[in-house]
């Protein structure tokens, strides 16, 4: 009993400190990070000093560095590295050294590595048995046999789900999305002390190579209280590079678009989640669908519905439902859709709502047939034998290769920087038309205005900035002591005229007080 208590007590401590476990570990005047999805480690590695840590980018989100399944047919699709064979290092992103050496070098220069871990489950329950693996390491689906970590078949939950196929069946019914197959992925039983020290030793691993905190892939269809019995035991981030007692910043995957059995504020006291329902309303709102307007943004974040301010990580998009995978639907806005994408961007940066993430993306040969896209399945730019291409950089500073680079578009990154020079600035002198065009500022560091009426915009707005002349980082951007794109006097009293036409290539201007010429 005695011991009981005290346990208790030591829970309740530990879970009580634990809040370093929300803050996102960026250094000082950062305050985005961006998901290289599907690059290599050598070619994050130099991104890091070339562009992220000169641009303001406070980290990366990696794909999953364990080994995966490797599946031939479709042909590597990229969704094989959900398919966790074992908790070795080795991928088609690179091996264990490189890793190490990608983890140092951006540590060196103070931007971060938030890697996605995957601990839900291991591979299909169909893949079978074989060694075609990222590092040849051998499995056996059938006995449910993963001699790498090693697991077997006590290790799994088909004797706690309690549908029919062994599958998640019914997604109103809490214990089958916790216990059973997620698309037949084989599940973890994550309330075995084996299973969470097996998975606290994976993740306390890459914590002592130097990651700052992970993505939890999956967390809606684990127990809240399993997870929180593996994040206690997560160690201290490494001392080299992080100050004495920092924890892991954990944000975890919950898709809760409201009124689902499992919600995403069972998780918000574990880390932070991820919301949902940020990149499904703002693609909703941005392209002007079932009746909303900018104007609507007064209130955005928490009078949305949305969780609490800083519980949520947010962004436009994710790497599934780009695709069309996992959730949000229709509304999404991607890189396909360059202009409005950049709009949801900007206001996505601009906005003081949530820890913000910028994805990175490759092109795909989308195939749409019914409305469904038959190659959402294809995996990263790639040579025939399978091993993923290298990001060539343009002279223009784009890249080549299929890489997107959104991170890289000159509007995309001028609002990371914006989004730093604002931080910790209060959303104040909103303005709006009533429809679609609608400006507002951030304390006396920032203002930014939007115009997605099908009309052309002439107004005279109070921004609250300091007076001058500043830079439309949209547009363009301030090059020694001049401007390329357009330029913006402040008056004396914090005035300033703003002209967006509607046929502008991008239809909003901003400005800051670190873009003043
Ligand atoms: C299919 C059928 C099954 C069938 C099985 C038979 O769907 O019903 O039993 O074949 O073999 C791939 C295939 C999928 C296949 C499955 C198992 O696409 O068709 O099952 O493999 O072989 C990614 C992809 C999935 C992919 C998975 C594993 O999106 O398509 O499945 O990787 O390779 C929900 C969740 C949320 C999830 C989201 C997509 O709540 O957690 O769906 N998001 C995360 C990741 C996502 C990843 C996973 C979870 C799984 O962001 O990328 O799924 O790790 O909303
Ligand atoms: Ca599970």
């Amino acid at each position: 009993m005695m011991r009981m208590m005290l346990e208790f007590v030591v829970v309740a401590v530990l879970a009580g400190f634990s809040s370093a476990q929300f803050n996102p570990n960026v250094k000082c005047g950062r305050t985005s990070i961006v998901h290289l999805f599907e690059w290599r480690w050598e070619d994050i590695a130099e991104e890091c000093d070339r562009y992220l840590g000169p641009n303001g980018f406070g980290g990366v989100q990696i794909s999953p560095p364990n080994e995966n399944v490797i599946i031939k047919n479709p042909n590597r699709p990229w969704w094989e590295r959900y398919q966790p064979i074992s908790y070795k290092l080795c991928t088609r992103s690179g091996d264990e050294q490189q890793f190490r050496d990608m983890v140092t070098r951006w540590n060196n220069v103070g931007v971060y590595i938030y890697v996605d871990a995957v601990i839900n489950h291991m591979c299909g329950a169909g893949i079978g048995k074989g060694k075609s693996s990222t590092c040849g390491s051998s499995y056996d689906t059938s006995t449910r046999e993963f001699p790498a970590v090693p697991y077997s078949s006590a290790d799994f939950n088909d004797n706690k789900c309690k549908t029919k196929s062994g599958g998640i069946e019914n997604y109103n019914d809490a214990n089958q999305g916790r216990d059973c197959q997620l698309v037949s992925l084989l599940d973890l039983r994550m309330d075995s002390e084996y299973v969470r020290t097996s998975i606290v030793e994976f993740l306390n691993n890459l914590i002592d190579i130097g990651v700052a905190g992970f993505r939890i892939d999956a967390a809606k269809h684990m127990w809240p209280g399993d997870l929180l019995a593996v994040t206690r035991k997560l160690n201290n981030l490494n001392t080299r590079w992080f100050p004495n007692g920092t924890q892991p910043f954990i944000y975890q995957e919950v898709i809760d678009l409201g009124g689902e059995a499992i919600s995403a504020s069972e998780y918000t006291s574990i880390g932070r989640v991820t919301e949902f329902k940020y990149g499904a309303k703002l693609g909703t709102v941005i392209r002007r669908l079932n009746g909303e307007k900018m104007a609507y943004l007064k209130n955005w974040g928490e009078g949305w519905g949305f969780m609490p301010n800083d519980r949520a990580v947010v962004f436009v998009d994710n790497h599934d439902n780009q695709r069309g995978h996992g959730a949000g639907g229709a509304s999404i806005l991607t890189f396909w859709d360059a202009r409005l994408y950049k709009m949801a961007v900007g206001f996505m940066l601009a906005h003081p709502y949530g820890f913000t993430r910028i994805m990175s993306s490759f092109r795909w040969p989308r195939n749409f047939v019914n409305n469904q896209d038959g190659n959402d399945w294809v995996g990263p730019p790639s040579y025939k034998n399978g091993s993923t291409m290298a990001v060539p950089i343009n002279e223009d500073t784009t890249c080549g290769s299929g890489w997107v680079c959104e991170h890289r578009w000159r509007q995309i990154k001028n609002m990371v920087i914006f989004r730093n020079v604002v931080d910790g600035q209060s959303l104040i002198n909103w303005w709006d038309n009533g429809h679609n065009q609608v400006a507002f500022g951030r304390g006396r560091a920032g203002f930014i205005v939007f115009n997605n009426d099908n009309m052309d915009m002439d107004v005279t707005l109070y921004t609250g900035l300091p007076s001058g002349k500043y830079c439309d980082i949209i547009s363009g951007q301030k090059e020694g002591d001049g401007c390329t794109g357009k330029q913006i006097s402040v008056s004396d009293t914090g005035i300033a005229n703003f002209i967006i036409k509607s046929s502008d290539e991008d239809p909003f201007v901003a400005i800051h007080v670190n873009a003043q010429i």
